[in-house]
C-alpha cells in the first residue's frame, strides 16, 4: 500500500515529467536547418549611440544577434551604404529638415540626417558583432537618386540587389531577420522576402525601431498582414 506521502511524490514526479519537456519545447522551439539564413540589417555604427541616427536602445541588438547567429549555418548581412549628397538626406532638399518628407517620382521618400556614407566610419559595421561565418555582405542605397530600405528591392520597387537570387541559388526557404530598424529597413526586408516567396520570421528582441509618425505599429501591421512571424530570440534552440 501506498502512503499518503508516496502519492503526493509520485504525483510530483508525474507533473514534472509531463511538464517539464513542452516547457522546454515552448522556450526554443524553431531549430533553423541548412534552408534557412539569419538576415542582420544595418547594425552599422551610424545606427548606435553615437551615430548620425541612431536608433533608440539600437546596441542592446548586438549581444542578441551574436548569440542567435551561433544556431545558422547561413548568415547574410547589410550595409546601407550611400553616396555623399543622397537623395534620402534633408540636406540634399534646401528648406527641408529630417523626419519630414518629400515625393519623389517612385512616392513618399521620409528625410534623414546624413548618414551611412560610403566608406566612412559610421557606415562601417559595429566592430561589436562577432560573427565570423556570415558568408555574404550585401550593400544597399548606392544609387544617389533612389533609396533601398529593403536588402531585395530599391525604393523604385523594381532594381534588384540580387540578394532572392543569391538566396535561391543557395536554396534557402526560410529567412530570420534581425537589426536596425525594425520599421524601416527590417520590415521592408522581411515584406520584401514575403513577395519573393520566402517563409519570414522577424525577431523582435534582436531588433529596434525608429518610430517616427506612427511608423513602427505600421510595420507590424503590415509584417502581420503579410504573413511575416513575430518570433523572440529565446524561441530559436540555441546551437549544439
Ligand atoms: C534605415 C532609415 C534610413 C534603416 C536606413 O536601416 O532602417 N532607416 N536608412
Ligand atoms: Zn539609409
Amino acid at each position: 500500500m501506498l502512503d499518503r506521502r508516496q502519492i503526493l511524490a509520485a504525483l510530483g514526479t508525474t507533473a514534472l515529467a509531463t511538464l517539464a519537456p513542452s516547457a522546454l519545447l515552448a522556450a526554443a522551439s524553431i531549430k533553423p536547418d541548412d534552408a534557412s539564413a539569419l538576415l542582420v540589417i544595418d547594425v552599422q555604427n551610424c545606427f548606435l549611440p553615437g551615430g548620425s541616427l541612431a536608433v533608440k536602445e539600437g546596441e542592446q541588438v548586438v549581444p542578441v544577434i551574436n548569440k542567435m547567429a551561433k544556431s545558422f549555418a547561413n548568415v547574410v548581412m547589410t550595409q546601407d551604404w550611400h553616396t555623399p549628397g543622397h537623395v534620402s538626406f534633408a540636406s540634399t532638399h534646401s528648406g527641408k529638415k529630417p523626419f519630414e518628407t518629400v515625393d519623389l517620382a517612385y512616392g513618399k521618400q521620409v528625410l534623414w540626417p546624413d548618414h551611412c556614407v560610403q566608406g566612412t566610419d559610421g557606415a562601417a559595421l559595429s566592430k561589436d558583432l562577432s560573427i565570423p561565418h556570415a558568408e555574404l555582405i550585401i550593400r544597399k542605397g548606392f544609387h544617389k537618386d533612389v533609396d533601398s530600405y529593403s536588402a531585395f528591392l530599391e525604393a523604385d520597387g523594381k532594381t534588384s540587389t540580387g540578394l532572392a537570387g543569391y538566396l535561391k541559388g543557395r536554396k534557402i526557404k526560410r529567412v530570420f531577420v534581425a537589426g536596425l530598424a525594425t520599421d524601416f529597413c527590417v520590415a521592408w526586408t522581411a515584406l520584401d522576402a514575403r513577395k519573393a516567396g520566402f517563409e519570414v520570421y522577424v525577431v523582435e528582441d534582436a531588433c529596434r525601431g525608429i518610430d517616427t509618425q506612427g511608423s513602427l505599429a505600421k510595420a507590424w501591421a503590415d509584417m502581420a498582414k503579410a504573413g511575416v512571424k513575430r518570433i523572440q530570440s529565446a524561441d530559436i534552440a540555441a546551437s549544439a
